[in-house]
């Protein structure tokens, strides 16, 4: 009867196909043209300029370099709304260029002003730098001896990738040297026994899971930024992505990096070496504030014939949960990812992204894509349809489609990718990254929902599977009273609940103060104490990850 009613509404629809994955959008998802506005001031710190895209006008954001005055206001951030530039650092002089030119060659010192800005501006346009020279360097050795350079002068540097971070932990606060690591972008060996790829880190994702398919391997992470972060940014940040759940996190999954000052050279590519501290750890998810990672060595997967995709409604959060419970019970083996989003956030995608519809028929308030991975098309398929089958038979599914092709699996992929992007297109976005029980996820947007009233647009989704939400605010613009209504709440709920306030963005220059609100005085002591050994005179990646307050000598 069941399969009647699956048949009769044809939401249901059974396929084979060979590799999705690789028809997921594979073309940078990443668009670099969203609308941004740009906010000077001038040496008093007054406001004298705010330009830009539509709704925007009259928009703060969330971080400024407040030029003379060497202050840098963050709206977004209820504890430190001013970072003073240390004054320790030295400025940058015709000198210090013209030591780079001889490291790199002049090619490789860019000064170029467009080329800056870019370069100075994260991908949200929320935070603004405006250092005065991008450093380009070729290999290890290069980084080695700019790295040493810049420490004897006590200039600071800020790594950089593909920015596309959400944090603002790419670009500089002030006038930090940017080091951008996008030409160290080979890779230098595969593995097809062991899987283990080793490469620079400035090769881009999507570059990586490429090259690995005409192996017939894939890379164990995916995010929507695989057009454009680079692998070393996806350490730096120990970036979790859409497949966690199947391949776990980068501390699992990279064998070794290479950072640099000192060249600490820990690219093994053994699986196991029990040989005291397992030192790499330390750069993986350190945002670049202990060194530049140069090289890594991941463990890559077999590339597996049969990839399914689902993509189900549900009327209520408590229904989303025992799927979950669900399909790790009945799916576990093949699951390989279980994605979440509300209906807001579907609203949101369908207002603002072209040729993306809602692929089921009815309107719901949840919305989950369930794909899963095997190497038994038939049982896997069978696997799937049989699960979804009896979800619905029990009331937690209202609706659902199975992708019958490519296209169609990409088309769900590319809702529930494209929420960053909508809500970048949507006006002012207040970004929050949290870890939190299952079962607490959803109350907090409700609560947030209810404390801001028709103030803003609260949108809750993640990856559901790892108890990862991306709480969002989406608003006309920035201010004040917002922020106020928005933080601390939000980290005090989350610590309250014994959460985390960054499950996989990293802390960069926004939560860099909040770090208490999940790790105690103690560790936090700790984590100061490695900083100083590894980066004595603190000049990798300052303001960032760790507490101003901590680093004022
Ligand atoms: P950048 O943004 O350039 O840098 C990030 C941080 O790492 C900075 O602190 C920087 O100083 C440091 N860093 C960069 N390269 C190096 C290096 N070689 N050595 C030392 N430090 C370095 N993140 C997720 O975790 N999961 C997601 O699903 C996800 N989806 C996203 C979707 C979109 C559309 C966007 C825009 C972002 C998304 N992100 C996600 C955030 C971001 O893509 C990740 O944090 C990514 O890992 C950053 O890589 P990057 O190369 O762009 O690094
Ligand atoms: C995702 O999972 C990314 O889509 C981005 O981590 C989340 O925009 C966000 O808040
Ligand atoms: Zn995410």
């Amino acid at each position: 009867m069941m399969m009647q009613r699956l048949r009769r509404s044809e939401e249901f629809i059974r396929f084979g196909c060979e590799s999705l994955i690789n028809l997921r959008p594979n073309k940078n998802s990443v668009p670099r043209s969203v609308s941004g506005f740009v906010t000077h001031y001038d040496t008093k710190g007054k406001l004298f300029e705010s330009n830009v895209g539509n709704h925007y006008n009259t928009h703060r954001c969330l971080g400024r370099n407040l030029g003379m005055l060497q202050q840098y206001k963050c709206f977004g951030s209820s504890s430190a709304s001013q970072i003073e530039r240390k004054p320790l650092f030295s400025s940058l002089d015709s000198k210090d260029v013209s030591s780079f030119k001889e490291i790199l060659g002049d090619k490789n010192v860019v000064e170029d002003e467009e080329r800056l800005e870019t370069a100075n501006t994260d991908w949200m346009k929320k935070y603004k730098g405006s250092s005065k020279l991008m450093l380009l360097p070729k290999n290890t050795e290069e980084v080695s001896q700019i790295l040493q350079y810049c420490d004897s002068r006590r200039l600071a540097v800020v790594p950089q990738g593909g920015n596309t971070g959400l944090v603002g932990g790419s670009v500089p606060v002030f006038d930090e040297v940017i080091i951008n690591v996008g030409l160290m972008n080979k890779v230098l060996a595969f593995d097809e026994v062991s899987g283990v790829l080793v490469c620079e880190a400035g090769c881009i994702l999507e570059n990586l899971a490429t090259f690995l398919d005409t192996k017939g391997f894939i890379m164990p992470l995916d995010l929507g930024a695989k057009g454009s972060c680079h692998i070393g940014g996806n350490v730096s940040t120990n970036a979790g992505g859409l497949r966690l759940i199947r391949y776990g996190s980068l501390h699992g999954t990279v064998l070794a990096v290479t950072a640099n000052g000192n060249v600490l050279d820990m690219l093994g590519t053994l699986r196991k070496d029990n040989t005291g501290y397992d030192l790499k750890h330390l750069f993986i998810g350190s945002e670049g504030s202990l060194g530049i990672v140069t090289k890594v060595s991941i463990l890559t997967q077999p590339k597996l014939s049969s990839v399914n995709l689902a993509f189900i409604a549900c009327k209520d959060y408590l229904s989303c949960q025992k799927i979950l419970v669900e399909a790790k019970k009945n799916l576990g083996e093949i699951l390989s990812a279980f994605e979440f989003l509300d209906n807001n956030s579907m609203d949101l995608v369908l207002n603002h992204l072209d040729g993306v519809r809602n692929p089921v028929s009815s309107t719901e308030n949840f919305y989950i894509l369930i794909e899963t991975t095997g190497s038994d098309e038939t049982n896997d398929r069978e696997k799937l349809e049989a699960f979804l089958l009896k979800s619905l038979e029990k009331g937690l599914v209202s609706d659902g489609v199975i992708a019958q092709d490519i296209n169609q699996a990409s088309s769900f992929w590319r809702i529930r990718e494209g929420i960053t992007e909508a809500l970048q297109k949507a006006g002012a976005v207040y970004k929050y990254d949290l870890s939190l029980p299952v079962e607490e996820i959803y109350n907090i947007v409700n609560d947030l929902r209810r404390r801001l009233g028709e103030l803003a647009n609260v949108m809750g989704y993640g990856h559901l599977g790892d108890g990862n939400l991306h709480l969002n605010i989406s608003a006309a613009d920035y201010n004040d009273k917002l922020i106020g209504l928005i933080e601390p709440y939000v980290y005090e709920w989350t610590s309250k609940h014994r959460g985390s306030i960054s499950a996989e963005h990293g802390l960069g220059v926004m939560k860099a103060n909040e770090i208490f609100y999940s790790k105690s005085p103690e560790t936090v002591a700790i984590m100061a104490s490695i900083k100083k050994l590894l980066d004595p005179k603190g000049i990798l990646n300052p303001y960032k990850v760790l507490p101003h307050s901590l680093f004022s000598h």
